[in-house]
C-alpha cells in the first residue's frame, strides 16, 4: 500500500492572498504525482492520514481534482482509505467532504468528526486490510479517543490517525504514543505533522510522510514524500519515495539591491520545470528608496514570467516566523482563544467547543463542569468579571 497526507487540495498556500491559480495547481499535480505512483507500484490500497482538503467546504475545483485522481485510482483497482484532519472537519453540524466522495463510491472513510474513532475490513485483492481510523481530535479527548479504539480481527491491521504525538516535542499535541495500541497493528499511518517523521523507539513502523506540498518555506526547507508500504512479509517494510512535482523555493539572503542582483544573475542560470517561487530574506533594514527598487526587480521578474511569485522576507519579521508553529498560518482562532481565557484549563474547554462538530460534545462538556467544581468556579469567577 502507499502512504500519503496532508495534501490540501484546493490551498495555494503561501501564496493565498493573491489568488494564484499556478500555486493552488501545484497542489492538484503532486497528488497526481502520488496517484502515478500508487499505480506504478501496483499497490492494493492508497492509505491518507488527514487533510485531504484544506478547507472543510471545499469548492468545486479540489472536487473535481480530486475526483478525478481517484477515479483513476479505482480504474487500476486501488482502494482510497482515508481519515478526516482538522481542515476536513467542519464546524458544528457540518458534513465532512469525506463523506461526498464515499457517498460516490471513490473512498473509504474511516472517521470524520473528533472521536468519530472507526474499525472495518476493506478488501484487498491479496487480503482483507484491518484498518481502525482516528479522525483528527484535541488533547481532552485523547482519553475517550484511545478508549474507542478496537483492532479489528485480521491478518493485517493498519492504524491510521491524524494526530500530532506528544513524542514531535511540539506544545499542541493531541496524544501519546505510548496511548495508542501500536503493538496491535503492522503499520501506524500517520498525518499532520507536515514533515517526514518515523517514531524510532517502537518495532511498528509509525511513520508522518509530511505534506505532498509546501505550505510554507520552511516546509520547503525538507523534501517532500509519499511513503511504500510492504505488509505481505512477517514485519511491515516501508520505503520513502521523494515526490517530483514539488514547485522549487528558492532563498536568497541578500544586505541590498546590488547583491540581489548578484544572486539573481547566478539564478538565471539554473532551469527549472516550474518557475520557482522566491524568498528573500533581508539581512539588514533598507531605506524606502532601496526597498522599492527591490520591489520593482521582483514585479519585472514575474512579469518576465522567471518566477512564479515572491515574498520579502523583513529582517525583524524572520525571527518571529521562526517562533510560529508550522500549522498555525495567518488567522488562528485557537491563539486569539488563547489570548482572551489564560487559564489553561478553560481555553481547553472552549477549544474543545469550538472545535467540535457534534451536538454530543456540548452534553459532555457539561457533565464535566458538573463533575470538576475548580473549573466551575473559575468560568463563574470569568462571568463575573466581564
Ligand atoms: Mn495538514
Amino acid at each position: 500500500m502507499l502512504h500519503i497526507s496532508d495534501t490540501h487540495l484546493g490551498s495555494s498556500r503561501p501564496f493565498t492572498r493573491l489568488g494564484l491559480l499556478e500555486r493552488e495547481r501545484d497542489y492538484y499535480d503532486v497528488f497526481d504525482e502520488a496517484v502515478d505512483i500508487a499505480i506504478g507500484e501496483r499497490v492494493e490500497a492508497v492509505i491518507h492520514s488527514g487533510d485531504l482538503f484544506d478547507d472543510p467546504r471545499p469548492p468545486p475545483r479540489p472536487y473535481i481534482y480530486a475526483a478525478r485522481s481517484l477515479r483513476k485510482l479505482a480504474e487500476h483497482g486501488v482502494k482510497f482509505i482515508a481519515v478526516a484532519g482538522q481542515h476536513d472537519q467542519p464546524k458544528r453540524r457540518g458534513v465532512s467532504p469525506l463523506s461526498v466522495l464515499s457517498e460516490m463510491g471513490l473512498i473509504y472513510s474511516f472517521g470524520e468528526a473528533p472521536g468519530d474513532v472507526r474499525s472495518g475490513l476493506v478488501k484487498l485483492r491479496s487480503c482483507d486490510l484491518g484498518v481502525t481510523g482516528i479522525p483528527y481530535f484535541d488533547k481532552p479527548q485523547a482519553g475517550s479517543v484511545v478508549g474507542a479504539i478496537k483492532p479489528p480481527d485480521s491478518l493485517k491491521k493498519v492504524l491510521v490517525a491524524h494526530a500530532l504525538i506528544q513524542e514531535l516535542g511540539l506544545s499542541n499535541y493531541s496524544v501519546s504514543i505510548s496511548q495508542l495500541p501500536v503493538e496491535s497493528y503492522d503499520y501506524v499511518a500517520l498525518g499532520d505533522y507536515h514533515l517526514f517523521y518515523r517514531y524510532e523507539k517502537s518495532s511498528i513502523p509509525a511513520v508522518y510522510p509530511g505534506s505532498t506540498e509546501a505550505l510554507d518555506v520552511r516546509e520547503y526547507r525538507d523534501e517532500r514524500y509519499v511513503v511504500l508500504v510492504d505488509l505481505s512479509k512477517e514485519a511491515a517494510v516501508f520505503q520513502k519515495i521523494k515526490l517530483e512535482r514539488v514547485r522549487k523555493f528558492i532563498e536568497v539572503n541578500v544586505s541590498g539591491y546590488s547583491e540581489l542582483l548578484v544572486e539573481l544573475s547566478k539564478l538565471s542560470k539554473v532551469s527549472f520545470p516550474k518557475k520557482p517561487a522566491l524568498y528573500i530574506n533581508l539581512t539588514r533594514d533598507l531605506d524606502s528608496s532601496e526597498l522599492s527598487r527591490v520591489r520593482s526587480e521582483v514585479r519585472k521578474l514575474i512579469e518576465r514570467g522567471a518566477i512564479l511569485s515572491c515574498n520579502i522576507i523583513p529582517r525583524e519579521r524572520e525571527l518571529t516566523e521562526v517562533r510560529e508553529e508550522h500549522r498555525e498560518v495567518g488567522f488562528s482562532l485557537n491563539r486569539i482563544v488563547e489570548e482572551f481565557f489564560k487559564n489553561p484549563r478553560v481555553i481547553q474547554l472552549v477549544q474543545s467547543l469550538l472545535n467540535s462538530s457534534r451536538e454530543g460534545d456540548v452534553e459532555t462538556i457539561v457533565n464535566l463542569l458538573t463533575q470538576d467544581r475548580a473549573l466551575l468556579s473559575e468560568l463563574e469567577k470569568l462571568v463575573k468579571a466581564k
